[in-house]
């Protein structure tokens, strides 16, 4: 059977099977979970496209130790990527699993049309709802709930992206990958351990309590990191499903050659942030010179440290020392003149007195200098940065703490049964400061207790970084 025949045959089962008049050839969408993103569309002519999507509620992992139920399109947050061609058909069949508690439905930007689809797609628990569409406008677009309450649909994970490649595709990359951030609001605040319920309250006045890309804390980071190569062109799929907070999308130690403006055709060049609003998307084009883990932040920047919105790109390949030197020296800086304006006395710290003096200062200097990674309560960050409380690495040696600030500390460690591989910078702090901070930390969240001295600093400072 030539091609034509097989595409006549495809034609007529789609003409009898929703009763429309379309001519056009029948396929099935590739779906994909993000991080991932179904192939480059390589038919040059419209199809009918068949898309079936199942709205799920069941219960995920927002952070180490924290689970929440996610309400979600295809059993992902966010929900399966769609790809099609401008001027394709789209035969949508939405199902909703029997063990759901809510009706659902879908509002594609991609449609054009009233409500995106949603009041054809309005669908109860157990029952499949059928709609189709032209995608008439090239793009890439948000898909999410719009069932009442839209915010709270929205706020539990349902969201996702539909691209619609323009008639002639878009320029040829190395690596796609799909990010979507999305903001949460749960009765507990930041990494409250349990099944922690829907806040409407916190959602109604925008105050988040986790930030994330692709649903939870961590599941761009570590083992879940993107990959690429020395030298390979990256694109990204980036939308931002809200509900409420506009994204700063910024990828730390690379500039986007290449930005599609909120996911449409105006291309900007040569961009180190770009907005990505609430129930919008942006494309990025980059390609990656020289190895190590680039970061993606929403440069809002303490929803990237303080509430999960940190991702990272693994990048191995061949050093270029011209494009990035690493650091090349460390030398003394002494401006002219300074030591006549040195002030003695009324500058100096208070130096600690007693092991209560060392654990107060210690305490501040853990939050100015710490927190930001380890957590202000110790915790941690599952598969990014690894607990202070009840850490077995640290217990067993708290010397090792010294050598981490001091050296800094890389490469793979183990604690409390989670393998880390990830960078701690080495931190500027005197003898004194270190002493008291990990004097803090052993007196701290069930650690082990005791004190470290300043002579155990020095010692340590003469050692070389292992
Ligand atoms: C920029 C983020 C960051 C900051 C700031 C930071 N750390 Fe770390 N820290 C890490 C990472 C990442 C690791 C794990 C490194 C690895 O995987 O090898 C780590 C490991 C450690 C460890 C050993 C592992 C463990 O959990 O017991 C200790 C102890 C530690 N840090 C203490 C500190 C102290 C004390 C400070 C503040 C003076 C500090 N860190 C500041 C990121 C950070
Ligand atoms: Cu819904």
């Amino acid at each position: 059977m030539g091609v034509k025949t097989l595409w006549i045959t495809l034609a007529i089962t789609a003409y009898s099977y929703l009763g429309t008049a379309s001519a056009l050839p029948v396929e099935d969408a590739v779906l994909t979970a993000p991080p991932h993103v179904p192939p480059a569309i390589s038919r040059d002519h419209n199809a009918r496209v068949v898309v079936h999507l199942e709205t799920i509620e069941k219960i995920g992992t927002m952070a180490d130790g924290v689970e929440y139920v996610y309400w979600s399109f295809g059993g992902t947050v966010p929900g399966s990527f769609i790809r099609v061609k401008e001027g394709d058909e789209i035969e949508f069949h939405l199902s909703n699993h029997p063990s759901s508690k809510m009706p659902h439905n879908i509002d594609l930007h991609a449609v054009t049309g009233p409500g995106g689809g949603a009041v054809s797609s309005f669908t109860a628990p157990g029952h499949t709802s059928t709609f189709a569409f032209q995608a008439l406008n090239p793009g890439l677009y948000v898909y999410h709930c719009a069932t009442a309450p839209v915010g709270m649909h929205i706020a539990n994970g349902m969201y996702g992206l539909i691209l619609v490649e323009p008639k002639d595709g878009l320029p040829k990359v190395d690596r796609e990958y799909y990010v979507m951030q999305g903001d949460f609001y749960t009765k507990g605040k930041y990494g409250e351990a349990g099944l922690q319920p829907f806040d409407m309250e916190k959602a109604i006045e925008e105050n988040a309590d986790y930030v994330v890309f692709n649903g939870a804390v961590g599941s761009l980071t570590g083992e879940n990191s993107l990959t690429a190569k020395v030298g390979e062109t990256i694109r990204l799929y980036v939308g931002n499903g809200g509900p409420n907070l506009v994204s700063s999308f910024h990828v730390i130690g690379e500039i986007f050659d290449t930005v599609y403006i909120e996911g449409g055709d105006a291309k900007n060049h040569n961009i180190q942030t770009t907005l990505v609003p609430a129930g919008g998307s942006a494309i990025v084009d980059f390609k990656v010179q020289v190895p190590g883990n680039l970061i993606m932040v929403d440069h809002s920047i303490f929803r990237a440290f303080n509430k999960g919105a940190l991702g990272m790109i693994n990048v191995k390949g061949e050093e270029d020392k011209v494009v990035y030197s690493g650091k090349i020296s460390d030398a003394i800086y002494q401006p002219e003149g300074s030591a006549i304006q040195t002030i003695e006395g009324e500058y100096q710290v208070a130096k600690a007195q007693s092991k209560e003096d060392k654990i107060t200062f210690g305490k501040r200097i853990y939050n100015a200098n710490c927190a930001a990674c380890h957590q202000p309560n110790g915790q941690g960050i599952a598969q990014a940065f690894p607990p202070l409380a009840k850490s077995d690495y640290f217990n067993e040696d708290p010397t090792r703490g010294i050598s981490a600030i001091v050296h800094g500390l890389e490469g793979p460690i183990k604690v409390n049964g989670e393998s880390f591989n990830s960078v701690m910078p080495a931190m500027q702090l005197d003898d004194d400061e270190l002493a008291n901070v990990l004097t803090f930390i052993l007196n701290s969240w069930d650690n082990k207790g005791g004190e470290i001295t300043v002579e155990q600093v020095q010692k340590v400072r003469k050692q070389k970084a292992h």
